[in-house]
């Protein structure tokens, strides 16, 4: 018996889900080559989870046995942002955690799936398990990568949280669209610290990576090309064209939450790490020590009281 393609894209239009896609189960042989160049050229930082799994996110059948199918779904969290502010939180994270949201509904999507097909085996991701989440769902017809290395859906852009349901059960599969982002250059151009190449991302530079992932502090090079960036950076995304051009999101769980609001320096210095935890856990700030914030809260300040020193100098 195989899954109705047609059915699992209404299941999961009804459950939440901007966007559906249905690819093979199969290991990736040009994505895993493009990992293992990627690795083994440091790329990854000291994102070591990343060189320790790569055997396992090589093979789907390493996280569910007899894996025949992979649905991939997209969530848009592009919400038409206003970005004038004096410390910029990454899009993704002004509201709750998407682990959370998107894990939520991707459970409901299964559970409607059961109702179906009640033998039906699943397990189902986001982020956080070794799968190539981006290479599976523009193979599901989601969407491109982009010279930004993001996902890029023509309608959604590239603000869109990526989730997956790996299945026991064939089904129609869906082809990759023939798009890619042709003689534009623009996020490789504006990333601040250069970050973006035809090799993909390096870590080492990107300020996402070093606000948000890194442990250690931020080395002088990429300190010196931040500008208001204490938790993450979307300029990469922010000058794409698609996203310039995308239909905006109404998932209201990503709007800016109040507990955003109250994120400043003297705020940081008076709460305690476990009041901080507790405070923050729905939200993306629970993948960040206080210190950590603080830390690049006040590289921040710096940063502007140089510049209002520099300007009140001419
Ligand atoms: C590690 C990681 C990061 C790292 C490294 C990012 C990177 N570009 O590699 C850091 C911390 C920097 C990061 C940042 C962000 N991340 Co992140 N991250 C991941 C994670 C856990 C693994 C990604 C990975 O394996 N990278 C290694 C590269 C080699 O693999 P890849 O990104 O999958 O790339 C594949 C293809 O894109 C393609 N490819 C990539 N680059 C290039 C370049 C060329 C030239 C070619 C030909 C092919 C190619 O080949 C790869 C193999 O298929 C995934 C979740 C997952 N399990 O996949 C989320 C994920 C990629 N991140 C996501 C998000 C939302 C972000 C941020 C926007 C927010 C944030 N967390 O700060 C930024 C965006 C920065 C950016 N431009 O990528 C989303 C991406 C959504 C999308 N539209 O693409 C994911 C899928 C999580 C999710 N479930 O929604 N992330």
């Amino acid at each position: 018996m195989k899954l109705d393609a047609g059915l699992i894209k209404e299941l999961a239009q009804k459950t939440g889900f901007d966007a559906c896609g249905i690819t093979y189960a199969t290991p990736l042989l040009e994505d895993n080559a493009f990992l293992d160049k990627w690795i083994d050229h440091g790329k990854n930082a000291e994102m070591h989870y990343l060189k320790n799994n790569r055997e396992l996110r090589k093979n789907p059948e390493g996280l569910l046995d007899n894996a025949k199918s992979i649905i991939s779904v997209l969530l848009s969290y592009n919400l038409g942002y206003d970005d004038t502010i004096d410390y910029y939180i990454s899009k993704y994270a002004r509201g709750l955690d998407y682990h959370r949201v998107v894990k939520k509904l991707l459970n409901a999507f299964v559970n409607s799936l059961m109702e179906s097909y009640p033998e039906l085996n699943a397990r189902v991701f986001v982020d956080s398990a070794p799968v190539f989440e981006r290479a599976y769902a523009r193979n599901s017809g989601l969407g491109f990568i982009g010279k930004n290395t993001c996902l890029i859906n023509p309608k959604l852009g590239s603000f869109v949280f990526i989730g997956e349901i790996i299945c026991d059960m064939r089904s129609d599969y869906d082809s990759e669209i023939s798009l890619d982002c042709g003689n534009c250059n623009l996020c490789v151009e504006s990333c601040p610290v250069g970050a973006l190449s035809d090799k993909g991302l390096d870590a080492n530079r990107c300020i996402s990576y070093h606000t948000i992932e890194s442990k250690n502090d931020i080395p002088e090079n990429i300190a010196n090309k931040i500008t208001n960036q204490v938790f993450g950076c979307d300029i990469c995304q922010d000058v794409c064209p698609y996203n310039k051009r995308a239909q905006l999101s109404t998932n209201v769980e990503f709007k800016r939450n109040s507990l955003i609001e109250d994120l400043n320096i003297q705020y940081l210095e008076n709460i305690s790490n476990s009041q901080f935890n507790k405070k923050y856990e729905e939200t993306a700030f629970n993948r960040v020590k206080r210190e950590k914030l603080l830390k690049n809260f006040r590289l921040v300040e710096r940063k502007k009281n140089f510049k209002l020193q520099d300007i009140s100098n001419y």
